[in-house]
């Protein structure tokens, strides 16, 4: 019983402990939706400082009834999304979300994001640490 008061504090302080070797995130930007669509995705880098794996548990944004954290997977010869419970973030490296890969997908978005808005995004990563971005939307040249 003692011991899993322990563990409950220290998990409680996690947070903090890290102040200083936190996740970070870089190069974050949403996808413009034509006018006809709802769905878009965010797209970010995440840097791990430390040597413990950490994950993304889920990522919300007030413009989007629905955000999820996806993937693509090869089906049948077919690239389709999947979607995950968390993104891992292994010790030490960058997570790179990018298109045809891990991305932040929004759905039922409430008006078209056209480039130059900004939205706000809030991270929550395993440690229960929660982070806040503000993510410039930007038109993608699709190939
Ligand atoms: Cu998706």
């Amino acid at each position: 019983m003692k011991t899993r008061l322990l563990t409950f504090i220290l998990v409680l302080l996690s947070p903090f402990a890290y102040a200083n070797n936190i996740a970070t995130v870089s190069g974050a930007y949403a996808k413009e939706t034509p006018p006809t669509s709802t769905t878009s995705a965010i797209f970010l880098t995440i840097n791990n400082p430390v040597a413990e794996d950490r994950a993304l548990l889920s990522a919300k944004t007030p413009i989007a009834e629905v955000t999820e954290l996806h993937t693509h997977v090869m089906q049948d010869g077919v690239m389709k999304m999947r979607k995950l419970d968390k993104i891992d973030l292994p010790g030490k490296s960058d997570t790179e979300l990018k298109p045809h890969g891990l991305h932040i997908m929004l759905f039922g978005i409430k008006e078209p994001l056209k480039e130059g808005m900004v939205i706000p995004l809030t991270l929550t990563f395993d440690t229960g640490r929660m982070l806040n971005l503000s993510v410039p939307v930007k038109k993608m040249m699709m190939h």
